[in-house]
C-alpha cells in the first residue's frame, strides 16, 4: 500500500535541509506524484523512449533512480531487446527498498540496483541514460562534468533523457508557473504550511536552472540535438541525441 506523505505537515523544530532518508523513501511514490507536475506521464513515456532508442546488448543507466520507477518503465518498453539496466542512487534507504522489492519481471533485462554517487559512476556502452529529476540535486560546479561523462559513455545514436524543475528568465512566466505548481500541490492535499516547510527544506538542496542553461550544457558536452519532449508548468523533460 502506498504510504501518504505527511512529513512536513506539523514540524515543531526548525526545518532541516531535505535529505533522501528512510522517512522520505517510505513515502516517496506519494510524495513525487503529488509534487512533480506531469510525473506519471514522464515515467510512462520512458517505455516508449526505451522501445525506440534501446540498442541490442547495450547498457541503460537510471541515474538517481530513487525507487526505480524509471527503470521499471524502461524495462517494460524494451520488448525483445536484450539490455542491462543499471539503476544508481546514493541513498541507501532508496536502494535497500529497490533491492527488497520483488517487483522485477522475470525476464532477461534485470535491473541492477547499485548504491553509488552518480559523479563516481562509470558510464559505458550506453544507449540510454536517464536523469529523471536528479541533476537539480547535483552541485552546479559538477553538472557539466557529469554531462561530459554521460556523453562519452553513450554509443552513437544514444540518448540522454534529462528531466528537471526549471526557472524562467521572464519574471511573469516564472510567477505564473510557480503559482500553478503551488496550486497543484494544494489541490493534491498539501496544506499551505506543508508547502512552505518543504520549500524551505529544499532551498539549498534543489537548485533549478533555466532551459537555456541546460541546453547550453548539453551542447557543450557534444550532443548534436536536444529537444524538449515534455513540459508541465515549471518541469520539463529533454531528449538529447548523440
Ligand atoms: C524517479 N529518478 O522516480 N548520486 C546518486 N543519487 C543521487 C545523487 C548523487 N550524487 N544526488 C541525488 N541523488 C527518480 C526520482 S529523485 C527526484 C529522482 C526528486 C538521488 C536522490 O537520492 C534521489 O533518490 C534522486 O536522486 C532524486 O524517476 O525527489 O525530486
Amino acid at each position: 500500500m502506498i504510504k501518504k506523505d505527511t512529513l512536513y505537515r506539523s514540524v515543531n523544530e526548525p526545518i532541516k535541509p531535505f535529505e533522501f532518508n528512510q522517512h522520505v523513501a517510505d513515502v516517496f511514490p506519494d510524495m513525487i506524484e503529488r509534487s512533480v507536475p506531469g510525473y506519471p506521464l514522464t515515467i510512462s513515456m520512458l517505455s516508449v523512449i526505451a522501445g525506440e532508442y534501446a540498442q541490442e546488448n547495450s547498457n541503460i543507466y537510471d541515474l538517481g533512480c530513487s525507487l526505480g520507477a524509471a527503470s521499471l518503465a524502461i524495462q517494460q518498453g524494451l520488448k525483445n531487446k536484450s539490455c542491462k539496466i543499471i539503476a544508481i542512487d546514493n541513498s541507501s534507504a532508496m536502494i535497500d527498498a529497490c533491492v527488497n522489492s520483488s517487483v522485477q519481471d522475470e525476464n532477461d533485462n534485470r535491473i541492477c540496483f547499485e548504491l553509488d554517487d552518480v559523479l563516481e559512476t562509470k558510464i559505458e556502452k550506453a544507449s540510454i541514460v536517464v536523469m529523471n529529476f536528479t541533476l537539480q540535486f547535483i552541485p552546479q560546479a559538477s553538472r557539466q562534468i557529469l554531462l561530459d561523462t554521460i556523453y562519452k559513455g553513450l554509443l552513437p545514436g544514444g540518448v540522454l533523457i534529462l528531466s528537471e524543475k526549471i526557472i524562467f528568465d521572464d519574471d511573469a512566466e516564472n510567477d505564473t508557473m510557480n503559482n500553478l505548481h503551488h496550486y497543484m500541490k494544494a489541490l493534491n492535499g498539501y496544506d499551505q504550511l506543508e508547502i512552505a516547510n518543504k520549500r524551505d527544506a529544499l532551498e539549498q538542496v534543489l537548485i533549478p536552472e533555466s532551459l537555456d542553461v541546460h541546453q547550453q550544457r548539453i551542447k557543450n558536452a557534444g550532443f548534436i540535438q536536444s529537444h524538449v519532449w515534455l513540459k508541465c508548468f515549471n518541469f520539463i523533460s529533454l531528449i538529447a541525441i548523440k
